[in-house]
């Protein structure tokens, strides 16, 4: 018997709750310019939109207590993951009741009761600490799964190859989701990696490895869920590389002028989100006018997210000395 497409498998309700989960992303993010240049973020930040349907679908994929592991591109994962926009925008704001109570800011979001264990700077330097959960959750006897996002950057590092290396040996649970948005900063992936099918890397490990349409969140989420299952069944390691695009420059720094026009054009078209309603629509799941609906309430909650960052305290100066690795 054929096995049930993504389309068949999903329920009305899931279509949208997954088509909310992109258009909050898409909303929250693209507040974060304007409100970055009026100083009320410090650091760095770099936004996720274009990627939505990675994220999402990889989060739509996993059971709650499945743990999470990202660098440092990850508004929109962790509260794909569930974390609610007002504690993520709190989190920028460097204030007291942020995801990690202001002192982690846009690179470093934390939750460990939502099971995302990070939001890491240094490029590839969570794929080890990705197995390292996996490596628990064996030990543990458990049946958790941990999927771990980077970008296409990552797979050019030494700890790629050593985090896939012991993942295979030790069958742990970790599913490897590449975001292959075609740029580490300014460098196209064909000028940084000797092979551009990055999905390719993981056979000499061999872990499977395969190539998934990152603008499509339908497609992520079948290849993610196919992936899951067989970790928590102990078959060990898979690898995906989904291909996607960030609109926005590297970092809000970046005006990402390396980028002609016309490619720029060729991936709004492939856009996740419109793209993703048009289908909803197309199907007969839902119409315009409800989408639209959706749209409106996600912009009203976004809104109260950076209210309520706005008017939430700066963190207590004493916070300084506490969370140290000391303790
Ligand atoms: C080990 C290390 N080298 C260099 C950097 C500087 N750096 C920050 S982001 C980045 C590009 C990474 O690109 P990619 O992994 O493709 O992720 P993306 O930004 O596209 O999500 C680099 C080189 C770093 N943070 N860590």
């Amino acid at each position: 018997m054929k096995e049930k497409s993504p389309r068949e498998l999903l329920e009305p309700r899931d279509l949208l709750a997954i088509y909310r989960d992109m258009v909050r992303i898409r909303e929250f993010e693209e507040s974060c310019p304007k409100l970055y240049s009026q100083g009320k973020m410090g650091g760095f930040l770099h936004l996720y939109s274009g990627q939505e349907a990675v994220g999402v679908g990889v989060a739509h994929a996993m059971h709650r207590e499945d743990y999470m592991v990202s660098a440092y591109r990850e508004h929109g994962l962790i509260m794909a993951k569930g974390a609610e926009p007002k504690y993520v925008m709190a989190e920028l704001f460097g204030k007291a009741t942020g995801v990690s109570r202001g002192k982690g800011g846009s690179m470093h979001m934390f939750d460990a009761d939502l099971r995302f264990m990070g939001g890491y700077g240094i490029v590839g330097g969570h794929l080890p600490l990705a197995v390292g959960v996996g490596y628990a959750i064996l030990y543990r006897e458990s049946d958790e799964v941990v999927v771990c996002l980077f970008g296409d950057g990552a797979t050019n590092q030494g700890v790629f190859h050593e985090a896939m290396n012991m993942a295979a040996l030790y069958r742990v649970p970790v599913v490897f989701v590449c975001e292959n948005n075609g740029y580490g900063i300014g460098t196209s992936v064909v000028r940084a990696s000797s092979l551009d099918q990055l999905y390719k890397k993981s056979c000499a490990y061999e872990t499977p490895g395969l190539k998934v349409d990152g603008m499509d969140v339908l497609a992520v989420y079948e290849a993610v869920r196919q992936a899951v299952h067989k970790a928590r069944s102990g078959e060990g390691p898979t690898y995906i590389e989904a291909i996607t695009y960030r609109f926005r420059g590297h970092s809000i720094s970046d005006p990402g002028t390396y980028r002609s026009e016309q490619e720029k054009k060729i991936w709004q078209e492939r856009d996740p989100i419109p793209n993703f309603a048009a289908f909803l629509v197309q199907a007969g799941h839902f119409t315009k006018q409800e989408l639209a609906a959706v749209d409106g309430e996600e912009q009203e909650l976004i809104k109260a997210a950076i209210r309520f960052a706005e008017e939430s305290p700066d963190p207590d100066p004493e916070e300084l000395w506490t969370d140290l690795y000391v303790e």
